[in-house]
């Protein structure tokens, strides 16, 4: 019998993945009727988007798991209705995007590109960077997207180093571990990039104590979200130029309100939560890839640990 899947992915979302989905399940050798309305206890699969208005899990008994369109799903996984297994997203071209992102602001800071580009002036400076060698990255979380983004930047030869929750392992990265080992990423960091997800944890994790440990100068990269950091110490810290830059794609809020200093601020460059996007090419695959397995009783890829919350 063909799995029914619907489709709770908010605006815009069923146009976006129809055709990817439908080929992608093809392709998988699932049958399976792709719904945007179903009643809930016909219902298989969810493929979710925190957009979506569906907020109550319970009438979807037969379920056998939620899989999220979004690689961070704090604003799912505390939901108490929630008993089926959650997947969150790991796609292939997000990733790709994420490395993008993270080598592009890491290559203004390191370059000193805002030199040349924002205000140039007339003035012949030679004055050269130093080689990427020659600076120490932290990547603040070292999943499937900080280990890409930190081995992307050791292939450019910055010297980079890991933080994660548990100890790690990633082929020719040094990693730390925990609080004691965040203050070791952070000591001897040029640019500091922060690709964790929103826990309770890791809410607000760079404060005043931790951004007194950060290199004076240090350049931070926040394409992790944006409770990560606690923006009143960032902006102290910004404004005494102890931290020479932040470079943001995720706020508390989104859209950043207008009146937010983050805006104005000349040490501070916003962009609007563009740093990687899902692709329906290739995270329709992730999808189908999971609803093969739910078939076939097999265990599913990414699913999240509700328990710590990622
Ligand atoms: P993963 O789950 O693969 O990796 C998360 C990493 O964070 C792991 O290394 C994990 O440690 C670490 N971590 C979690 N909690 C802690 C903690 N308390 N202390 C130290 N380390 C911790 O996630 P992804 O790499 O796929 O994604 C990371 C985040 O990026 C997402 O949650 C989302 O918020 C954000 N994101 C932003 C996008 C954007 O466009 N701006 C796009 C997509 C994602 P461990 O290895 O021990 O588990
Ligand atoms: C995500 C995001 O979590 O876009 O997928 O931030």
């Amino acid at each position: 019998m063909a799995a029914t899947v619907l489709m709770a992915a908010g605006p815009g979302n069923w146009e976006r993945y129809n055709a990817p989905l439908r080929a992608a399940l093809a392709e998988a050798g699932v049958a399976a009727d792709l719904v945007q309305e179903a009643a809930p206890e016909a219902v298989d699969y969810i493929v979710y988007a925190p957009s979506a208005p569906l907020q109550n899990f319970t009438p979807y008994s037969r379920c056998k798991a939620v899989l999220s369109l979004w690689a961070g799903v704090e604003r799912i996984v505390g939901n108490a209705t929630l008993t089926q297994p959650l997947c969150r997203m790991v796609d292939p071209a997000l990733t790709e995007g994420m490395v993008e992102w993270v080598t592009g602001h890491a290559l203004r800071h390191h370059l000193g590109l805002d030199r040349y580009i924002v205000n140039p002036g007339k003035v012949w400076d030679p004055a050269c960077p130093p080689l990427a060698r020659e600076r120490q990255v932290a990547m603040l979380g070292i999943g499937a997207l900080g280990a890409a983004a930190a081995r992307a930047l050791q292939a450019l030869n910055f010297r980079v180093c890991g933080w994660s929750r548990s100890p790690r392992e990633v082929q020719g990265i040094p990693c730390h571990h925990g609080q004691d080992g965040l203050r070791a990423a952070l000591e001897g960091a040029d640019i500091i990039v922060t690709l964790l997800p929103k826990t309770p944890e890791t809410e607000n994790f760079l404060n005043a104590e931790t951004l007194g440990w950060c290199k004076p100068g240090a350049v931070i990269l926040n394409p992790g979200r944006g409770a990560l950091i606690d923006d009143v110490a960032l902006l102290a810290a910004l404004d005494a130029g102890r931290i020479g830059h932040a470079t943001l794609d995720v706020f508390r809020v989104e859209p950043l309100p207008q009146d937010h200093p983050y805006w104005t601020h000349p040490r501070v460059t916003v962009t609007p939560h563009i740093a990687a996007d899902t692709r329906p090419a290739t995270s329709a695959r992730v999808i189908a890839e999971n609803i093969r397995r739910g078939q076939a009783g097999e265990p599913f890829l990414h699913q999240v640990d509700r328990a710590r919350g990622y």
